[in-house]
């Protein structure tokens, strides 16, 4: 007898993709190995990160120091691209939020290191205040923008992560910076950066908000009247080298770090 399907579809046919996409379905490690960067310093850098092993990640960078290479530039050349297999993966759905914490705590150990090892500069360029979003505890992104502002000469105020609004109006009350810069990598805590904006003209303060991480983009941060965008961590140094050669006008700092 005929066997009828209540749907026109062979269940054999689909048994037979499915194995397929077994066969070919690699483990996070397999997949984690396609992604890494091939120079053998760097790569055994990147791959302690993904296993979240603090001890191989300052193993591997010592090495690389030792080698000649400079230590604040391991943050990007090193640290980064470990991080970037991790992202990868976490959101391709391979690797889940416990190996992700593990992943961002052998990091953070990592740019550590990476600022220990740099020492900070003697000539003291200006004050600058850093923060990552209230209700946002992603703070990878700001913590390398710290140690690239601190590696070039700057006396950093790191407020930390999940920094309520008035604590940061607060703060440039306090120490009247340079600059101000704040992180948010989830489109649900951006939002505070337009409060901070309106808060901060309201008491007739004018300091340049330099604002990244992953959430945020240059048509959000050109809402508000103080933002500059910025997508990589060492536009930090950038823009507060262009502010203290040009002045803080926003209209020119966007000019040249906005892309037209
Ligand atoms: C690591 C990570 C975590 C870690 C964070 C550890 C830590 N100490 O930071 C842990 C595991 C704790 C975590 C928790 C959560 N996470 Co998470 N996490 C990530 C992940 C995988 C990587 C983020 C990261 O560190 N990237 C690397 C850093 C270096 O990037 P960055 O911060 O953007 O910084 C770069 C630039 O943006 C720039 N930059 C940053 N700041 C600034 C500032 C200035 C001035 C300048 C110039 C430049 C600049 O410099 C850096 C590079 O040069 C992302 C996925 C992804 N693909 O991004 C999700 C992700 C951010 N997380 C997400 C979520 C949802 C969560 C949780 C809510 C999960 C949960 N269900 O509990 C919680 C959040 C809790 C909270 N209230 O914040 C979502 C956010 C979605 C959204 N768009 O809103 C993401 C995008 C994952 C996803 N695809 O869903 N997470």
């Amino acid at each position: 007898m005929e066997v009828r399907y209540l749907i026109d579809i062979d269940p054999g046919a689909i048994l037979v993709r499915y194995n397929v996409k077994m066969e070919k379905e690699m483990t996070p490690e397999e997949a984690a190995a396609e992604l890494y960067p091939k120079d053998e310093f760097i790569r055994s850098i990147a791959e302690a990160i993904f296993e979240g092993e603090e001890d191989d990640v300052v193993e591997g960078l010592k090495k690389a120091v030792a080698s000649g290479k400079d230590p604040i530039s391991l943050i990007n050349g090193a640290l980064m691209p470990g991080m970037a297999v991790v992202s990868r993966l976490y959101d391709e759905g391979v690797i889940f939020l416990p190996n992700v914490m593990m992943s961002a705590d052998a990091m953070l150990e990592g740019i550590e290191y990476c600022k220990e090892k740099a020492g900070t500069a003697p000539e003291v360029k200006g004050k600058i205040i850093c923060h990552v979003a209230e209700g946002d505890v992603h703070d990878i992104g700001k913590n390398i923008v710290v140690a690239l502002l601190r590696a070039n000469g700057y006396d950093v105020v790191d407020l930390g992560r999940d920094v309520p609004v008035d604590e940061v109006i607060d703060a440039v009350d306090k120490e009247s910076p340079l600059m101000l810069t704040g992180t948010a990598l989830m489109t649900t805590t951006m939002y505070a950066f337009k409060e901070i904006n309106d808060k901060l003209l309201e008491k007739g303060y004018r300091v340049p908000f330099a604002c990244g991480g992953g959430a945020v983009n240059q048509d959000f941060v050109a809402q508000y009247e103080l933002g500059v965008y910025g997508e990589e961590a060492s536009d930090a140094p950038k823009m507060a080298d262009f502010i203290k050669e040009n002045g803080d006008n926003i209209v020119k700092l966007r000019e040249k770090f906005h892309k037209h």
